[in-house]
């Protein structure tokens, strides 16, 4: 049983489909997508290049698509999960309007008895977890929410029909990713908006623009060629590794290297400039206040530059947005910019938004306040495993953890596509999760030939890995920044960095030489024969 018919969901499908395993997905949506299916606010995209975005697992599926667009935009994200599923003729597997509720491990018949919101109780072998990273939305943790008359939007679960804002006086809450998208194109649709930003980010213009036909041809020539590099990268995205120091050069050839890669709208691009930028707080510094400088060469009103101007966490500690005149948004005389260290949020009221100043009057409101990132879909549904011991428990007490982020001890045959601790956050997402869903697929084929009815991450596998993932944050600037690779954005969450920040490829070689050395870390139990 998959629970997820997202890009890791329906690929999970197709592979163990292809091994001959009965196989059905759970879906809480009434249609394939997964996290492209639930965000539909105006102004999605993906922040990775479309013809990186891709699956790899069909050099026919990848000839004939065709992205049109720099950065895909999310209808045509949605076009292509939807024509993947078509293709392979997924959708015969895959129950949908489902959510699964909860997975009680049944220790003696090593079997997980999973339950559905419909009532439906299936029982599985093998369980895994296809639920996403930034599925879970964070419900805004703001007083009096309940008692607004208007209309409310989370980002995360966006209507499907346009929603008409014209008009309307509209309160923007969140300046993540998906505040900086849909911001600009909301202004265009509001008579008067007014964004509450607790934080700002930083962000870098995305150029979008339509791919030549050169570039599709090009790269579809080499895609093979191609993946074999991603897979030796940090990323996947391919970038020639920095060889010299921030602080080792002139400020003119900074500038020069930051602008370069200011204008290649990638998110990994200014981080890559030179070899210190993630682990040196003065380098780190420079990175930033280039990026400061922008903002006050763009935006009109000195006190909305500085309030847009992010100070208290170092450059790409919380995950760098992509934009489309996002800054130019703030010059609009119809678009106000609250600062909420300022004037802090206080409560939501029956016609407005209340600071500790005043009462910003609206008819809706935008809550763009993002997820509980990796763990919530997890941690959301009710999973028992050995002893009963709950998973959400486990994390509590723990901090969130993992054996190379898809098996996590004390669960046995849980698997988990791109779970806490893996790289996936910092790479090409597809590409993570192909390479998690291929191993757990050996690892089933493996353990059906081997006739064993168990497996299991070992405590101390599971501990030597949570070591190993924090000393690498701690070697880098991330841990000091309040972010959702922390679980810092949601209250009362464990907080501990959820991310593997040593690269792709160093992943990819431990997950290789864990299974070259006969499961190495896990406990295996074969049947009475
Ligand atoms: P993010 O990046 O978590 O951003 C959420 C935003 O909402 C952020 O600015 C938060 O401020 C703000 N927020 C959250 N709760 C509140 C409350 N209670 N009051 C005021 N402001 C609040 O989520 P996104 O959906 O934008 O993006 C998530 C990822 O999706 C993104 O990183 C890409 O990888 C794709 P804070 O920073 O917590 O002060």
């Amino acid at each position: 049983m998959i629970v997820g018919a997202g890009i890791s969901g329906l690929y999970q499908l197709y592979k163990l489909r292809n091994l001959g395993l009965t196989t059905r997905v759970y879906e809480a949506g009434d249609d394939v997508g997964g996290t492209w299916y639930w965000n539909r606010y105006p102004g999605l995209r993906c922040d990775i290049s479309s013809m990186l975005y891709s699956y790899s697992f069909s050099p026919e599926l990848e000839q004939e698509w065709n992205w049109t667009e720099k950065y895909a935009t999310q209808p045509e994200i949605l076009r292509y999960v939807n024509h993947v599923a078509d293709r392979f003729d997924l959708r015969k597997d895959i129950t949908f309007s489902t959510r699964v509720v909860s997975a009680v491990y049944d220790e003696v018949n090593k079997l997980w008895q999973v339950t559905t919101d419909t009532g439906e109780v299936v029982e599985t072998q093998f369980l895994i977890m296809a639920t996403g990273v930034l599925s879970a939305p964070k419900k805004p943790d703001i007083a009096g929410i309940e008692k607004f008359r208007g209309s409310t939007y989370h980002t995360a679960q966006w209507p499907r029909e346009d929603v008409d804002f014209a008009g309307k006086r509209l309160a923007v809450i969140g300046t993540g990713s998906s505040g900086v998208q849909s911001i600009p194109i909301l202004a265009q649709r509001a008579a008067d908006m007014t964004v509450f930003q607790r934080t700002p980010c930083f962000t870098i213009p995305a150029g979008h623009r339509p791919l030549t036909e050169k570039e599709v041809a090009d790269m579809k020539a080499n895609y093979q060629e191609f993946h074999k590099l991603q897979h030796k990268s940090r990323t996947g995205v391919l970038m020639e590794p920095p060889s010299k120091s921030a602080l080792e050069v002139t400020e003119e050839e900074r500038n020069a290297a930051f602008q370069a890669a200011y204008e290649t709208g990638c998110i990994f691009a200014i981080g890559n400039t030179f070899h210190d930028i993630r682990i040196n707080k003065a380098a780190n510094e420079m990175a930033a206040e280039f990026l400061r400088q922008k903002i006050q060469s763009v935006v009109r009103d000195p006190e909305v530059a500085e309030s847009l101007s992010p100070r208290t966490f170092p450059y790409g500690t919380k995950r760098i947005c992509l934009d489309t005149k996002y800054y130019e948004t703030f010059n609009l005389p119809h678009v106000h910019l609250v600062d909420l260290r300022k004037t802090p949020l206080v409560e939501i009221t029956e016609t407005g938004v209340r600071t500790s100043e005043k009462e910003y009057e609206v008819d809706a409101i935008v809550f763009a306040t993002g997820f509980d990132a990796i763990t919530g879909a997890l941690t959301r549904i009710d999973i028992q495993g050995k002893g009963g011991v709950s998973l959400k428990h486990k994390w509590a007490e723990q901090g969130p953890r993992s054996y190379i982020s898809m098996a996590i001890s004390g669960f046995p045959n849980l698997f988990v596509v791109t779970g806490p601790l893996g790289p996936g956050v910092f790479s090409v997402m597809t590409m993570a999760i192909e390479h998690d869903v291929n191993w757990i697929t050996d690892c089933i084929r493996y353990l059906r030939e081997q006739s064993i009815a168990e497996i299991e991450a070992m405590a101390e596998a599971e501990d030597e890995w949570a070591e190993f993932v924090v000393s690498a944050a701690n070697k880098t600037l991330f841990p000091l920044a309040n972010s959702w690779y922390m679980g810092a954005n949601v209250p009362n969450k464990p907080r501990g960095f959820m991310a593997y920040v040593g690269g792709f490829a160093e992943y990819k070689q431990k997950c290789d030489e864990v299974a070259q050395k006969g499961y190495e870390g896990f406990a295996m139990l074969s049947p009475i024969l």
